[in-house]
């Protein structure tokens, strides 16, 4: 940051040992890579040798011209915010407390698959080798070389006259045995406050790393613009060199280039689920792109489900969900990655490993989510959201939200106007960035060290056609292939646009940190670890009728999904046997106090001939992207379905 914004901020400038003067600071000479570099927070003798040498070496690298070490507290968070207030990079949103409003460059909005690699010696070893001819999409693979070559290229002297921020981060409550460390190295102040609501980030972290405890290397900067004037840019970054690279060998993830949600909050996406699950699959647990859910019935029983969706499922609406069912009880413990071991008595466990939720605003609003409604408006960084003339936020789904003569203006900053703009007010990856804890139905369990118990795994998706509300899996290794053939219609990622149906194993398609293939082959490998396996299940809410009309009625009403799914966890005799799985028997979903008719014969007809086409579309798809890295008995499993299939009247 220029040295006048450094100036302006004086509240910390009378203060020993903080935000200090590169001529008085003790630190200063310390360290031969770190002569003549101001350390403006913390203590560097403090941080444990490997932390240190890790700084330091990329600080000889990058050239910073200051240190701050982040502490998490109150103090530092409000100095950040008013750096970048008075550099323009969020703008206050007075109609709430501590709301914020950050406005990207329009070229850095989402995160960027294509630009996304795992670097491993062998290519096999993060990717399944493709049919020749095909184009691989599950993931993709740099030599350790070529990383190299690239972080040289755009890292050297890339954080020149600026600040280097040291975040250290804590993926899952700081004291649970589930939990990781990590240690991101950043340019830009809006990734550490967003961190800082993301994870356990600050002190705590730093006093558990004092003992040598590793921990994962994040690297980012948001890079030099094509301008060369990083101080003026408002949101620098360089969408054209933007490159997010994940070692796992080593535990390194480094992103240059964008400071945007999946691409610069490195504890997220590439932390706890690419380079998570690569630990996970040494350690013998499970990183999933998974919501976690408690649900409570009528006779006071509780559950905990974990779910996996691709985008555009709802998957937020799902996890803070008010149940129609009377006296249901739903829980959020978190709403996208769920690390998730077996304990000593074979029992399944999960941990949210985030602090926050990174939600997409648009459609988020009192009748699809009042629970995340009443979570956001404090204390809440939105990024590329439309803005109001009261000093609030609007997005689609907003328009009952806003009083008649408010003025809006859109998340590029242009006037917008109701039914007459033709462009949408906010981004449609527009985000609110805001604090679990705030959440009014955050489970009570939600932080526990040991993590909660796990009756049941969820796949889901957004089928129109073919697939039933709900079926169960028969077993372990015919629902490790539901989750394999899991598809969806297309995302509104940065990449993909129109509907159609996707691939998206897992929900984890652009997570995976390793090939494909051996992450199956852990999932099966799962079943030895208990005789109390967690039941799995497919759901789809999103099946229409004849007529192009949803079928079932909405989210609240997935309740009544849940009501079935829990008395199967009873083992009551509430289904029947199908090709595809266990459906429910005749008037087993608890319909009562719908309103409105729901048609059940068409949610769960069993069309002869799309399930002979989705077999054979999965089929085909493993052929051609798993090839041979496709375990024997995924294939097993898909022969015995389309047997099955094959069967039925
Ligand atoms: O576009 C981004 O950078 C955000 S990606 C994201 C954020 C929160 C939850 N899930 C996702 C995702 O892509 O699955
Ligand atoms: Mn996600």
């Amino acid at each position: 940051m220029p040295e006048f914004i450094e100036k302006k901020s004086g509240i910390f400038s009378t203060e020993v040992g903080r935000f200090a003067k590169q001529a008085s600071h003790p630190n200063v000479g310390l360290f031969n890579h770190l002569k003549g570099i101001s350390v403006i927070n913390g203590d560097l003798k403090s941080l444990s040798p490997k932390v240190r040498a890790y700084v330091e070496e990329n600080v000889d690298l990058c050239k910073p011209e200051k240190i701050h070490i982040c502490d998490g507290t109150e103090q530092e968070n409000n100095h950040l915010l008013n750096l970048m207030q008075q550099h323009g990079t969020i703008v206050p949103l007075p109609k709430y407390q501590n709301c914020w409003l950050a406005r990207t460059n329009p070229a850095d909005t989402a995160r960027v698959e294509s630009k996304t690699f795992i670097s491993t010696e062998k290519r096999a070893e993060t990717i399944p080798t493709t049919k020749e001819g095909i184009k691989g999409t599950l993931g993709n693979w740099i030599s350790p070389r070529d990383m190299d070559v690239a972080i040289k290229d755009r890292f050297t002297g890339c954080m020149k006259g600026r600040t280097m921020y040291i975040v250290p981060f804590s993926m899952g409550p700081v004291s649970s045995p589930l939990a990781k460390i990590g240690i991101q190295l950043t340019d830009s102040a809006y990734v550490v406050v967003s961190m800082r609501v993301m994870t356990r980030m600050g002190q705590a972290v730093l006093n558990k790393l004092a003992d040598g405890t590793d921990f994962v290397k994040c690297l980012h900067s948001v890079g030099i613009p094509a301008s060369g004037f990083v101080e003026m840019a408002s949101w620098p970054c360089d969408p054209e060199r933007t490159i997010i690279l994940h070692r796992p060998q080593n535990n390194e993830i480094v992103s240059y280039g964008s400071g945007y949600g999946g691409n610069s909050l490195l504890g997220k996406k590439c932390f706890a689920l690419r380079i998570g699950s690569t630990i996970a699959k040494r350690e013998g647990w499970l990183a999933e792109h998974m919501l976690i859910l408690g649900v409570t019935n009528p006779a006071g029983k509780k559950r905990y489900i974990a779910a996996a969706f691709p985008s555009a499922c709802g998957k937020t609406n799902l996890a803070m969900m008010t149940p129609s069912l009377p006296d249901y009880k739903i829980e959020c413990v978190g709403d996208d990655i769920a690390w998730m071991r077996f304990d000593n008595n074979g029992q399944l466990r999960a941990i949210n490993p985030e602090n926050g939720f990174f939600g997409v605003a648009p459609g988020t609003s009192n009748s699809s989510n009042p629970i995340a409604m009443k979570t956001i408006f404090k204390n809440t960084i939105f990024t590329n959201v439309a803005s109001t003339s009261d000093g609030g936020v609007f997005w689609e789904g907003m328009e009952d939200e806003v009083d008649d003569g408010v003025k809006i203006t859109d998340w590029r900053g242009k006037p917008w106007v109701k039914g007459e703009s033709n462009t949408p007010a906010a981004h449609p990856n527009s985000r609110f960035c805001t604090p679990a804890k705030q959440c009014p139905i955050i489970d009570p369990q939600w932080e526990a060290p040991e993590g909660v118990p796990i009756s049941a795994i969820l796949f889901g998706g957004r089928r129109p056609t073919g697939v039933p509300l709900v079926y169960e899996a028969r077993d372990w290794k015919h629902g490790v292939l539901i989750g394999a053939g899991m598809r969806s219609e297309a995302t509104a990622a940065a990449e993909h646009k129109g509907k159609v149906i996707m691939h998206d194993p897992f929900a984890m398609r652009p997570f995976f940190g390793y090939n494909f293939g051996d992450y199956l082959e852990h999932w099966l490998s799962m079943e030895k670890k208990s005789t109390n396996l967690p039941k799995i299940f497919h759901v789809n809410w999103f099946r229409k009728g004849s007529d192009g009309k949803f079928l079932w009625p909405g989210f609240g009403e997935n309740s009544r999904v849940l009501d079935w799914i829990l008395r199967r966890l009873d083992n009551e005799e509430c289904a029947r046997d199908t090709a595809i799985g266990l459906i429910p028997k005749a008037e087993s979903l608890n319909l009562e106090g719908l309103e409105g008719k729901v048609n059940v014969e068409e949610l769960f007809n069993l069309p002869k001939t799309f399930w002979m086409e989705e077999a054979y579309a999965i089929e085909k798809y493993f052929n051609e992207q798993v090839g041979m890295d496709l375990p024997l008995i995924i294939d097993q499993e898909l022969k015995k379905l389309k047997k099955r299939v094959n069967d039925m009247d």
